[in-house]
């Protein structure tokens, strides 16, 4: 079994609207002026990088924004340029929200359970219904689209539809998800916010938990985990009012190491303990908040990092480039690395496109192990070697604007630029027709 790592590409609207409470870059960052084209370099600057090492690489398309499905479904009406400028004159902040890149994190496209885990030796996707935020929410369906596309071999994968989209069952998908062990049945393990019915004890007070128990628990129910190889724990609220929007933004988790910050779950030692007990030996690397605070785990996404398995057997961390700037947090993993821990190595990289919109390496990607089995029967050209990255790169500089506003977003030649670069990807990645408005 190998891991695939599935980057988003962000899209040709890439763009700082402030839509994501909770997420403090985002909030922050509203108005700035975007440089799409720097954020889709940026990304496929990593995949080439880590294809390069030999690590299994891989591609998923962005969506169609402004996307004219939802703001037709939502009243307006005419030709596509004439929506899209009455969206802009009356309501730019629902525009903004049909047209935000926000698929380029592939974290919270689905949760995915590795054949090794499920009961039918398949491997099961569940798309993220996303219902935290309406920018967010769009991209179920075409998500779930996409990886029927790619994934489409019913011997070997299993695309679940999202969940009820109701707050109850709130899930923004891989983001909340670890899962521990090698090629046997691993640990499966998942970080909640809140329950699906009734209290939960401790709630944050200024920003809302995004996924809940009951999400997980469906998922679990549909994946066919074993009871004995799933753990669910609660997200530290303190951790969620300081920024902590998803729980990959304070740990990460591969393999046999666990790489999280001292406030990272409710009852965090009794947590660390049954995933002791559950995964045989795990190692815990819990940074404590004298050596970095979640303050500055926030702002510079230390843990937003991918672990990634060497080929001596220890491992990588991929950090954002912001770890090195922060000086705690660049003594810290100064020390991390010259002690025999388990990660051996830092490799850090410039995604300050996305980073301003609370998106980091980890948040840029969906793990997918496959066996080559299961990795052979897929026909897309999704697997990024230097060509693809190569393409991808050319077919960036053909459709990509260097600089977007938010009020740029109303300019109907925006829509047809960026329906012009998605059809052409779609071919390049054969895909078929995913998208609206190719249907
Ligand atoms: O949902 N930002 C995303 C960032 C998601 C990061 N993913 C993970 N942590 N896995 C969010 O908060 C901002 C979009 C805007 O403001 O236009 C946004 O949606």
């Amino acid at each position: 079994m190998t891991e695939v790592n599935f980057d988003g590409l962000p899209g040709p609207t890439h763009n700082y609207s402030g839509l994501a409470t909770g997420n403090l870059a985002s909030e922050k960052n509203a108005q700035l002026a975007a440089n799409p084209r720097a954020a889709a370099l940026q990304g496929i600057a990593k995949m080439r990088a880590l294809a390069d090492r030999g690590y299994a690489q891989a591609v998923l398309p962005p969506h169609e924004r402004p996307h004219l499905p939802s703001l037709r479904a939502l009243g307006f009406a005419g030709s596509d340029h004439d929506i899209v400028a009455s969206a802009a004159r009356d309501t730019p902040l629902l525009l903004a929200a049909c047209a935000s890149a926000s698929a380029m994190w592939t974290a919270n496209a689905a949760t995915v359970s590795p054949s090794a885990d499920t009961h039918d030796n398949r491997v099961h996707f569940t798309p993220a219904n996303l219902v935290s935020h309406f920018h967010r929410s769009i991209e179920a369906p075409v998500t779930t689209r996409v990886l029927r596309a790619i994934f489409a071999d019913a011997n070997h994968f299993i695309i679940h539809d999202p969940l009820p989209a109701a707050p109850q069952f709130g899930d923004e998908g891989a983001a909340n998800h670890m899962r521990f062990g090698g090629a046997q049945a691993g640990v499966e393990f998942f970080v909640y916010g809140r329950h699906a019915f009734g209290d939960t004890g401790g709630q944050p007070a200024r920003f809302a938990a995004r996924q809940t128990l009951g999400a997980q628990q469906a998922i679990a129910r549909r994946h066919g985990l074993a009871p004995s190889r799933t753990l669910f724990a609660q997200q530290n609220p303190q951790a969620i009012d300081a920024g902590v929007f998803h729980n990959d933004v304070i740990g990460v988790g591969a393999g046999h190491v666990l790489f999280c910050h001292a406030s990272a779950y409710v009852d965090q030692e009794a947590v660390l303990e049954r995933l002791r007990a559950s995964v045989p030996g795990l190692e815990t690397i819990v940074v404590d908040a004298r050596d970095v605070s979640v303050d500055d785990a926030v702002a510079t996404y230390l843990f937003n990092s991918q672990l990634l398995v060497r080929p001596d057997g220890r491992m990588l961390l991929v950090a954002p480039a912001e770890c090195r700037e922060n000086p705690r947090t660049a003594a810290y993993l100064d020390r991390l690395v010259a002690r025999d821990g388990p990660i051996a190595e830092v490799v850090t990289f410039d995604l300050r496109q996305s980073m301003r919109n609370g998106g980091g390496p980890a948040c840029l990607r969906l793990r997918v192990a496959l066996t080559a089995a299961e990795r052979a029967s897929v026909c897309a050209r999704v697997f990024a070697d230097a060509a693809l990255c190569d393409a991808l790169e050319g077919w960036v500089a053909r459709h990509y604007r260097d600089r977007l506003l938010p009020r740029d977003l109303g300019d109907p030649s925006l829509l047809d630029e960026s329906r012009r670069a998605l059809d052409e990807l779609s071919t390049l990645l054969a895909i078929g027709s995913v998208y609206d408005f190719q249907r």
